[in-house]
């Protein structure tokens, strides 16, 4: 990563939608004030550092991320070691905290990373582009909230990152500048370089609206292949049929606030499969000013960060039962669906009132996921 050079782009592309998080952060006071009521397991203890991790940061806290990463540690593994994520978005930038720190290797595969723009390996942010969206390194920011090591780099001092599984590797793949409707054909090309190199999940935090029917081709091929597709609902779309947000292929994560309320820009709908903290959560974030290329970690909104901690959870499931112990027992090609039924009817917490109609069926919640029994369905009789 640390030879990667940034700003050789100039193009401007038509491409999906980016759903991008967008806002800043309320003050320390609102935020500190939320509490959280999801009942913490008592057979599992936090060790300090996690515990001060968790302090400041309530998207953790409240999925009890952490808590699964004890959960594994109990198996001998790291929170979601083995798993390769793809993450579909508009590159990467070699920002400190997506590099090696706190014994913690950098979590980053630029050698298998790819650029369907530029047609290279190489995914750069392109910090020229006409962007509709607030910045351009919204990959970066998406891929930290997945897999950032632990607490902070040396060159950060306060607020850092510290990723839902970060011994998860992350594939950058970038698809997108930013905007603009188009036929998704870009991601569709990125769907299938992860299933060419293998990869467990894709995250997409992004959508747009047409019947893209190659794109939804290519998320077939990604189920099949035993991929697990994870999809932003969008920001500011209410009720619009955003794909690949709305087809039945995709695991679909709206944003609540830190009052476990759903956010007022996360798009809703009986698509819509559970939602995840998407306020106020700490970003790696990268900016172009006055030439410079800025590295800073701040707060923001949106569904992709919602979408970032699903995706690290379910690298946490799959390194908690083992990917080849779920290929014996259900055949590659049902992964997918055991996992978003599993999710969906286990892994979640409901607060009171929550409105399932509209943002799925509850808060996603780490600790459920895990403990949840897999189905006793063998590969003979696999279909649910
Ligand atoms: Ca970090």
């Amino acid at each position: 990563m640390n030879k990667m050079t940034i700003g050789k782009h100039c193009r401007v592309m038509m491409t999906v939608l980016l759903i991008s998080s967008a806002g800043e952060s309320r003050s320390e006071e609102e935020k500190t004030s939320n509490k959280n009521p999801i009942e913490v397991s008592k057979s599992i203890q936090l060790p300090q550092n996690l515990m001060a991790i968790e302090n400041s940061n309530w998207g953790l806290k409240t999925t009890r991320m952490l808590y699964g990463w004890q959960m594994l540690e109990a198996k001998g593994k790291m929170p979601g070691e083995g798993v390769t994520i793809v993450l579909a978005d508009t590159g990467i930038s070699p920002h400190p905290e997506l590099l090696a720190h706190n014994n913690y290797p950098s979590p980053i595969r630029m050698d298998l990373a790819l650029d369907t723009v530029d047609d290279d390996n190489f995914p750069d942010h392109n910090f020229e582009a006409i962007n509709l969206i607030p910045r351009h390194g919204h990959g970066t920011e998406t891929a930290s909230v997945i897999v950032s090591p632990p607490g902070c780099p040396s060159t950060f001092k306060n607020l850092c990152v510290t990723g839902a599984s970060p011994a998860a590797q992350l594939v950058p793949v970038r698809v997108s500048d930013s905007v603009v409707l188009s036929f998704g054909r870009r991601l569709a090309k990125g769907i299938d370089h992860a299933i060419t190199i293998n990869a467990d999940i894709i995250a997409i935090p992004m959508g747009g609206i047409g019947p893209m029917n190659q794109l939804r081709d290519a998320i077939r091929r990604a189920n099949a292949a035993g991929i697990i597709v994870i999809v932003a609902a969008s920001n500011f779309t209410g009720p619009l049929r955003i794909v690949p947000a709305f087809w039945d292929e995709t695991i679909t994560v709206g944003a609540i606030n830190d009052r476990l309320k759903p956010w007022v820009g996360s798009a809703f709908g009986r698509w819509v499969d559970l939602s995840a903290p998407g306020v106020n959560i700490n970003h790696a974030r990268t900016e172009k000013r006055d030439n410079e290329i800025v590295y800073e970690v701040k707060l923001a909104q949106g569904t992709s960060d919602a979408t970032a901690l699903v995706a690290g959870a379910a690298a946490l499931w799959i390194s908690y039962h083992g990917k080849d112990k779920l290929i014996e027992r259900f055949g590659l090609d049902q992964i997918p669906t055991i996992f978003r039924k599993l999710l969906k009817e286990h892994g979640v917490s409901t607060p009171k009132g929550f409105p399932s109609k509209r943002y799925g069926s509850g808060v996603l919640d780490v600790v459920k996921l895990l403990e949840a029994p897999l189905p006793t369905n063998t590969k003979s009789q696999k279909k649910m």
